[in-house]
């Protein structure tokens, strides 16, 4: 069922992709991921086989780095990806499964247990429902920034989970508590901002050709995954997302539909892509950039293309 409000819309758990009826169709590339290189450093291990005195490697010689390593047997620090795979149904008579695809550049310091991130999003884009397609400009993509988000690595060794803190995205929108608030309900709210820098409030997305609409939007997200022998940390994560809908060149930009997260379906891998992992940095510059992330897509993750039937069982 559709639901048509005027004016400004809220909307609840409907990921951001999914807050519009069309996303864009991933087309799968059949490319097999290569080998995750180990994202181990070298361990010196005891006779009881426990990890003591791990070498720092060159770069992470720092006493931090060290404790890092005798605690978990593992240094993070460094540039990693996370790729989100979310899942939401959309209900327009029969629930249809729309899926948003997101590579997260993350930059880790680990501090002991604790991990201090930076994260941005690189990368954003949806399936289709009905044949629409949401666009999400790059200036949408940068209007977010750099979110810090502290998170914790669990276990040890090769018994290792991360336990991913709360990311905070806030989309054209300033908010002093970004948990305690409530999202605004009117287009002259002081706290919605030109964040994509178009001269319009909020920020703007496409659905396709149809239409434009200017949207504020926050979204809540925590992701839990294990290492695998893969070398990779999969699992699973879930989110709340909330969108107002400031303004649309026509009706169906400002109509919106009833949307439900479908987090069970949801999955998350982090990979790491500095010179220990997969070295994405293509141009040697030292670092992994957004651009090199997104260029080595299909070497990260394999993202799943929508299917209704999880939101029908
Ligand atoms: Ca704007
Ligand atoms: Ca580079």
């Amino acid at each position: 069922m559709i639901h048509y409000f005027k004016g400004l819309t809220r909307w609840y758990t409907s990921p951001l992709a999914a807050t519009l009826a069309g996303l864009i169709l991933i087309i799968s590339n059949a490319c097999t991921p290569l080998p995750t290189p180990s994202l181990f450093d070298a361990q010196v291990l005891d006779s009881t086989g426990t990890a003591v005195d791990a070498p720092a490697l060159p770069g992470d010689a720092t006493a931090d780095t060290v404790t890092a390593q005798q605690q978990t047997g593992i240094s993070m620090t460094g540039t990693w990806v996370l790729a989100t795979d979310w899942s939401s149904c959309v209900v327009l008579g029969d629930a249809m499964e729309q899926r948003a695809h997101t590579l997260t550049r993350v930059t880790m310091i680990q501090e002991g247990r604790h991990l201090h991130e930076k994260r941005q999003i690189c990368f954003l884009q949806s399936t289709p429902v009905l044949g629409q397609t949401t666009i999400f400009p790059q200036a949408a993509l940068d209007s977010v920034g750099v979110i810090a988000v502290e998170s914790s690595i669990l276990g040890a060794d090769t018994h290792l989970s991360y336990a991913g803190g709360m990311e905070v995205q806030l989309w054209g929108l300033q908010l002093t508590d970004p948990l305690a608030e409530s999202m605004p309900s009117s287009a002259t709210d002081p706290r919605i901002i030109d964040a994509d820098h178009d001269g319009l409030p909020g920020v703007t997305f496409h659905l396709g050709k149809a239409c434009d609409m200017q949207v504020v939007q926050r979204s809540l997200a925590v992701v839990d995954a294990q290492l695998g022998i893969d070398g990779k940390f999969s699992g699973g994560a879930v989110r709340s997302n909330e969108m107002y809908v400031v303004a649309g060149s026509n009706g169906l930009c400002t109509s919106t539909f009833a949307v439900h997260a479908n987090d069970a379906a949801n999955h998350a891998t982090m990979v790491r892509v500095d010179a220990k992992g997969l070295n994405l940095d293509t141009d040697g510059n030292g670092e992994v950039d957004c651009a090199e992330v997104v260029a080595a897509k299909d070497q990260i993750v394999q993202f799943l293309d929508a299917d209704d039937a999880r939101c029908t069982n």
